[in-house]
């Protein structure tokens, strides 16, 4: 299967330049009705994306050649880097980080560089692009943007990396993405006395972790952002600024919790989404991934990130900040990728308001909404960024 394939190329990795596609990609060995909920997350994230390539390969080779420019051989891949390529992403991220904001200083008062650039899109537009039916395409096209920043002002070479959640569940702390080396993105190791964070809009009290201050381990040891905080949901954090435009340098602070990552990093959670009864509608999917406030503090995937990483991810506006976000919203990515690639009736599909919590009521979203990105790309409509592959500017798969 081409998987194995690149796991071996990966480990190696070269495997940018030996990508192609075997033929046994059309091999029926991918068997679904292997999934179950008692198996290794991992395993089944596995299985998972060897059905979601075969899908891709018979779609290819059914519609060639019609098909738009871009196939399973030109399209990147997002993969897993070898300790190399994080270096080169984790110095391409410290370069936005060290070049001026571009934006309107009147947009974002507090923004100061190219990075604060992103953050300040992410605050300004933060009712109208979580809990809405804009929000997985939005953030789509947020990763993409900043990847495509990486490559075109900072000079990076690969694709975004993702961190897998099911890998390291039970121990954020030790996973590669988290233990605080030169080629992670940094730990928590700063212990910070607090009570914990009222999650999900408050439905969820978490108790504290063992971290809680600013990071003080790996690349990112010490950095500050100056937009924020905002709606923080961690005790102890800094108050909030009463503007965003306020001026307000303060560290990142995480306090890796493995109370919620054991608890959301689940086989079950994983097949609900994909193949389960929440994969069944665009809705259903959506909803599932925001997840059920109202359901005991039911945080699924997207939010249970957030807590996960703690401390500045529990602002809903300000999350950004913190270099984690973009691991994590690709690795939402890569699962609304792969539901989409198994379920192609209803992938191209917008469920959902335009507003967080529908408040102010707006309406339902449509595909034809406008996903704004400010000085970071075009205005985009929200059907352009369907899919991954469509002959858009986008052009990539995960691996
Ligand atoms: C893929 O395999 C199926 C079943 O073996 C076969 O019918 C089909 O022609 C193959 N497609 C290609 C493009 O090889
Ligand atoms: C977002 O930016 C627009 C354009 O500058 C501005 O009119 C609007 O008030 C901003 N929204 C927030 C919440 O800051
Ligand atoms: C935690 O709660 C205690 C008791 O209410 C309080 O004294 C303390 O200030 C709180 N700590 C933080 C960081 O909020
Ligand atoms: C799967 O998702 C559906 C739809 O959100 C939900 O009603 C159901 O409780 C979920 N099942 C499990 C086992 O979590
Ligand atoms: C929005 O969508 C919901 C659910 O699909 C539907 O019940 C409602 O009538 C729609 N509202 C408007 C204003 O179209
Ligand atoms: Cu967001």
């Amino acid at each position: 299967m081409a998987l194995q394939r690149w796991l071996v190329v990966s480990l190696a990795c070269f495997h940018a330049a030996a990508l192609t596609i075997p033929p046994s990609c059309n091999d029926s060995h991918v068997d679904l009705s292997r999934l179950d909920v008692s198996m290794d997350p991992m395993e089944a994230l596995s299985i998972l994306q060897q059905a979601t390539m075969r899908n891709l390969y018979l779609e290819e080779q059914r519609s060639m050649p019609q098909r738009s420019t871009c196939s399973l051989e030109n399209a990147a891949y997002r993969e897993h880097l070898c300790p190399r390529e994080r270096k080169g992403f984790i110095q391409a991220v410290q370069c936005l980080r060290s070049k001026p904001s571009i934006a309107d200083p009147d947009f974002a008062k507090a923004a100061r560089t190219r990075y604060d650039d992103f953050t300040a899109v992410h605050v300004n537009l933060t009712n109208f692009i979580h809990g809405t039916g804009s929000f997985l395409t939005w953030h789509r096209y947020f990763i993409w943007s900043f990847e495509k920043a990486l490559r075109d002002e900072c000079g990076y070479a690969g694709y975004l990396p993702y961190w897998n959640w099911f890998s390291h569940a039970d121990d954020p702390r030790n996973s590669p993405v988290f233990d605080g080396s030169d080629t992670s993105i940094g730990g928590d190791d700063a212990y910070f006395p607090h009570n914990g964070s009222a999650a999900f809009f408050g439905y969820v009290p978490l108790p504290p972790a063992n971290g809680g201050g600013c990071i003080a381990s790996g690349p990112f040891k010490d950095i500050q952002a100056t937009i924020g905080p905002i709606a923080a949901g961690m005790s102890g954090m800094e108050p909030p600024v009463a503007s965003f435009h306020e001026y307000n340098p303060h560290c990142i602070r995480r306090d890796l919790s493995p109370h919620v990552s054991s608890r959301f990093f689940t086989t079950a959670n994983l097949l609900n989404l994909t193949m389960g009864d929440a994969s069944k509608t665009s809705k259903s999917f959506q909803d599932e991934f925001n997840g059920r406030p109202q359901d005991n503090g039911f945080m699924r995937l997207h939010s249970a990130g957030h807590y996960t990483i703690n401390g500045e991810n529990t602002d809903i506006y300000t999350s950004v900040n913190d270099p984690a976000f973009v691991l994590h919203h690709a690795m939402i990515d890569k699962v609304f990728w792969m539901w989409q690639v198994l379920h192609p009736a209803e992938s191209r599909k917008v469920a959902g308001t335009l507003t967080l919590q529908n408040n102010p009521p707006l309406g339902n979203a449509t595909i034809y909404d406008p996903l704004i990105m400010g000085v970071n790309a075009d205005t985009r409509m929200i059907h352009e960024l369907m899919g991954t592959m469509d002959g858009t500017s986008l052009c990539y798969i995960y691996a």
